[in-house]
């Protein structure tokens, strides 16, 4: 006559424990959004257009997300590995290679945009190119509507720095959303990156407008690229 009690069968679901019903990936995130990242990066993504200034940027239609950094820290390096295809940004062992806004189309139908910039900080250009570039990139970056966050690229073995910070405070002023992402992780040795993260989620925690957790890239082995499709596309979607 006794039923023995089986734990969780029929009726014991109110018996579940909190912990258990716990969704693993937190309160607030999309357990499906990583997959759908995935397939969106591995879909259809064309280039769009050079902006050579800011006239020329596409109409304002669809989310944006920038890649802004250092020259040589591996923005256009990055933006390929995201997408997974070699040569669709330039990229080079010399510092300024990207010499202008460099647009990308992700989805068919369009679902958001990434622009590849210039970078900053770069000392031996000509002075008058430097100023344009520096120009170009502020202007962007603080006057875009639709731009729905900046990632803000940092080299893994030289940490944030004072050119760096520049940005970030001009960014924090703006209120213009960004996440640091270290770059090139596979040139350091574990403990210095696991010093340099700590250092720069440390700093990043001081800047209002950035995400406080940093993620750690190498687009040579393919490092954190599928974290970081995961922000974007969280980026685009809240
Ligand atoms: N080992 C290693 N090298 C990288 C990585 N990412 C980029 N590089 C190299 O760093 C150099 C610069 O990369 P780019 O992607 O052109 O850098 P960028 O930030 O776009 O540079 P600019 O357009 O000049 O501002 C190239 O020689 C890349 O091969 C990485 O994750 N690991
Ligand atoms: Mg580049």
């Amino acid at each position: 006559m006794d039923v023995p009690q089986v734990p969780g069968a029929e009726g014991g679901g109110s018996e579940v424990s909190d912990d258990q019903q716990a969704d693993p990936s937190g309160p607030g995130i999309d357990p499906e959004r990583p997959e759908r990242a995935r397939k969106l990066f591995s879909g259809p993504i064309a280039f769009l257009k050079s902006a050579p200034a800011l006239e020329h940027l596409p109409a304002p239609g669809v989310p944006e997300i920038a890649f802004a950094g250092r020259s040589n820290v591996g923005k256009s390096s990055l933006l390929n590995a995201l997408t997974n295809r070699n040569g669709l940004a330039r990229t080079s062992v010399t510092p300024g290679r990207t010499q202008e806004l460099n647009y990308f189309d992700v989805g068919a139908p369009l679902v958001f945009r990434l622009v590849d910039m210039p970078g900053y900080g770069f000392a031996k250009a000509p002075k008058d190119v430097v100023k344009k570039w520096r120009f170009l990139i502020n202007d962007y970056l603080r006057g875009r509507q639709v731009l729905k966050r900046t990632l803000v690229l940092i080299d893994s073995r030289h940490g944030i720095k004072d050119v760096d910070r520049d940005v970030l405070e001009m960014l924090d002023t703006a209120a213009v959303s960004y996440r640091i992402v270290l770059t090139k992780a596979d040139k350091v040795k574990a403990t210095d990156l696991a010093a340099v993260l700590a250092a720069t989620e440390v700093e990043a925690r001081k800047h209002p407008a950035a995400h406080p957790e940093v993620i750690v890239t190498s687009s040579e082995k393919g490092m954190g690229i599928a974290e970081l499709r995961t922000a974007v596309l969280e980026a685009v979607e809240v």
